[in-house]
Parts: C-alpha cells; structure tokens; sequence
C-alpha cells in the first residue's frame, strides 16, 4: 500500500493527520497543494470537489476529513500509539472531544482568522465576536474537563489530542489563553512538548509569516 497526503505544512486541520502519522512512523508521500494556483486546485477539485485539505490517497481509495483520516490510519496502519481506543465507551468520548475540539474551538479560530484575509469593507464584526465568544466558552468547558496530567482522554494519547494541537495552538493566537486557564495552558505546553507535534510545529514554521495578523 502507499500514502499519499495532500497538504499544507500552515493548514490547521493537515496537522492533526501529520501527527498522527508521525507518531507511528508511517511512512508517506507529502503533497503540498498550493491552493491558489489554478492548475493545482483544479487538480486537487478532481480528487475532492470540496476542495479542503487534509486528503489522503492510499492507492486508488481516496479518505477526505481529518478525523476521518485518522481513523483509517488506526485500522490500516496501526501502531504503537492508538487513536481510538478499543473501549467502546472511551472511544465514544474521545470522538465527542474530537468533535468539540473542532467544532467549538477550531472552526471559531477560522471564522476569525477568515475575517482578517478579507477586504475591509467586507469584514464581519457580529461573527467575529461571536466566534471569540464561543471560544471563551469553550477554553472554560476545557478548563473543568481536562485531565490534570497526560493527556485528552487521559493516560492515551488519541485522536482527541491530534485535534487538539490545532485547535488549541491557533486559538491561542485569536484570543490568547489568560491567567484563569491553567490546565489548558498546561496541556498545550505538554502538547508542544510531543515529538509527533514539535516536529509538526518545527515544518511549519517557516510559513507563520504568512498567518494573518489582526487588522489594526
Ligand atoms: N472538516 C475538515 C476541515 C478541513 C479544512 O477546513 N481545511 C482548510 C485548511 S485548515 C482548507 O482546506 N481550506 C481551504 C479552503 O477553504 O479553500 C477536516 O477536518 O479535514
């Protein structure tokens, strides 16, 4: 079998499957899809006419979705690290905060970072507020349920934690983490402190000057 993934080392929701598969060392040929170029989004529309990456090509099977992605690696390259766990209650609540994660915290993120990439006189100051609202609700949901030690879920680290990295790391650049969240600033440093994810961190640094900064 060969993996190919479609991707971009700045893409938020790319990373959650970049981890994934650098925590077990599978191996992988990297297609970095520069969007903006035509032929290279006609392309890519062909594989996936929804056009959002992360997509992932194992021969002739194409899996779109991150959380997606990451399942079909657990059942057809697993490793050492398990991303769902074989309980199937624990598994329902791993898949619950991976959904929280990117959809409560993630997309917000989005909304916000889209808004700055638009013409000022098209921007949405209700839906940014809004977002950076439902961001404060979710770091404070976090806050309570979050392990104090390891990790998401606990002891495992699983697909909640890929979901995690992103969601967390560019929140935090949207409406940073303030002093009342200390377990959640805790977990991200332990985040950051993974191999799999500083190795993540490290490949896209090179492109954080192109994150949009927020209007002045
Ligand atoms: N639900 C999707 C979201 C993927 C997504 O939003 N990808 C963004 C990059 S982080 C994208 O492809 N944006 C390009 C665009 O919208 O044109 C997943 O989990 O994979």
């Amino acid at each position: 079998m060969s993996l190919t993934l479609y991707y971009h080392p700045l893409s938020s929701f790319c990373w959650k499957v970049l981890i994934a598969l650098y925590e077990n060392d599978v191996s992988f040929t990297p297609k970095l899809i520069n969007l903006g170029d035509a032929d290279e989004r006609a392309a890519f529309l062909k594989l996936w006419p929804v056009g959002k990456f992360p997509v992932l090509r194992d021969e002739q099977r194409t899996i779109p979705e991150s959380s997606i992605i990451i399942e079909y690696l657990d059942q057809h390259y697993a490793g050492r690290t398990r991303f769902i766990p074989d309980d199937p209650d624990l598994a329902l609540r791993t898949r619950l905060r991976d959904r929280f994660l990117d959809l409560y915290l993630h997309m917000p993120t989005q909304t916000v970072v889209f808004d700055r990439l638009r013409p000022a006189d098209a921007r949405d100051p209700l839906g940014v507020a809004d977002a950076l609202s439902r961001l404060r609700t979710s770091y404070a949901m976090l806050e309570t349920e979050l392990p104090p030690h390891g990790w998401a879920m606990g002891d495992p680290f699983t697909l909640a934690d890929c979901a995690a990295v992103p969601a967390l790391f560019y929140a935090d650049r949207v409406e940073p983490l303030g002093d009342g969240l200390p377990r959640v600033k805790a977990y991200l440093d332990r985040l950051k402190a993974r191999p799999s994810v500083a190795r993540v961190l490290a490949e896209a640094e090179p492109y954080f000057h192109m994150f949009p900064q927020e209007p002045g």
